[in-house]
């Protein structure tokens, strides 16, 4: 935690009546959980200030709120924008951060490029919501949690930790989650939005748990064919959400599902529980986290190439241990 940052960019937020959070294109729950969290804070602390999310929608996210349609671009040039959980400021699901007169980074990720007038980086947060609560931790008096901020950053820190069970979980994230509670939090209806399924969905998954694939030296993997979602119903989210299904057996340290996201756009959710694999999905254009990364592969072929690579490093791994 750096005190003297989360102090600069609680100057900010008073001082600006327009504030724009911008999450990332293809918003998870926690770029989503962060962006409406701080939203509701700050519109709850501060009578006279609006503020705005911007960006791409999500279905799965919409249970923690819908972005703003911003039409007017003079809106922004007055504005504080909030840019969360985002290493990458190309993967901006709005570009008009570019107006703003001043920006903030608040993001968890290993830093690969730096951008903003306050760049807040912690990667001792598993999630980015988590950096909302040690700015409201520190400036209690100022600020406002309430049920709708508390449950967007509930949504946002249980997706990203799958459900606490991730690296990074630590005393700080359940103190950080006890204010939570104690602000009104409801969990049972996070927890139960979370828990439904659709039975397309249900049938779906018996498929991918029926016909994942496995390297030589353990790399288990599924490629979501566009027939699949077709013959199933069910979107790409839903499909790819799926990736921790195929990290639960003994023995294979990596896993990756791999799905095209539009035609000859061929993308790999990269997962581990052994060796780090971000800089093995640096090597195929994407990064993340050591345990959590993506990767972008352009073509069905490339698969094979990424696929290789990660069975050399769990065969590494294995000999390593
Ligand atoms: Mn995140």
């Amino acid at each position: 935690m750096d005190s003297k940052k989360l102090q600069a960019i609680h100057e900010l937020i008073k001082s600006y009546k327009t504030i724009i959070i911008f999450p990332h294109q293809r918003p998870d729950g926690d770029a989503m959980g962060t962006a409406f969290g701080l939203k509701h804070m700050i519109e709850a602390s501060f009578q006279d200030k609006t503020v705005y999310v911007v960006g791409e929608s999500s279905e799965f996210t919409s249970f923690i709120g819908v972005p703003d349609v911003l039409e007017e671009d003079n809106i922004f040039a007055d504005a504080l924008g909030i840019l969360v959980d985002t290493a990458n400021i190309d993967r901006m699901g709005d570009e008009r951060f570019k107006l703003c007169e001043k920006t903030i980074k608040i993001d968890h990720h290993i830093k690969v490029e730096t951008y903003g007038d306050v760049e807040y980086i912690d990667t001792s947060r598993p999630a980015a919501a988590l950096i909302v609560l040690d700015l409201y931790n520190m400036f209690k008096e100022d600020y406002i949690l309430t049920k709708a901020a508390a449950d967007a950053l509930f949504f946002g820190i249980l997706t990203d930790t799958g459900r606490f069970k991730y690296s990074g979980v630590n005393g700080d994230t359940f103190r950080n989650v006890a204010m939570l509670y104690d602000s009104g939090l409801d969990a049972g209806e996070v927890y139960d939005y979370l828990d439904t399924r659709t039975e397309n969905f249900t049938r779906f998954k018996g498929f991918v748990l029926q016909n994942y694939e496995k390297t030589e030296n353990g790399v288990v993997y599924f490629k979501i064919l566009p027939k699949y979602l077709e013959e199933f119903d069910v979107n790409l989210e839903e499909a790819t959400s799926l990736v921790n299904e195929l990290g639960k057996f003994k023995d294979c340290p990596i896993w990756a599902l791999f799905a095209e996201y539009e035609e000859g756009i061929v993308r790999c959710r990269l997962r581990s529980k052994g060796p780090a694999i971000n800089e093995l999905a640096g090597k195929y254009d994407g990064g993340g986290h050591a345990m959590a990364s993506g990767a972008s592969l352009g073509t069905w072929e490339r698969t094979e190439l990424i696929l290789k690579d990660a069975d050399q490093l769990a065969k590494s791994y294995k000999e390593g241990l």
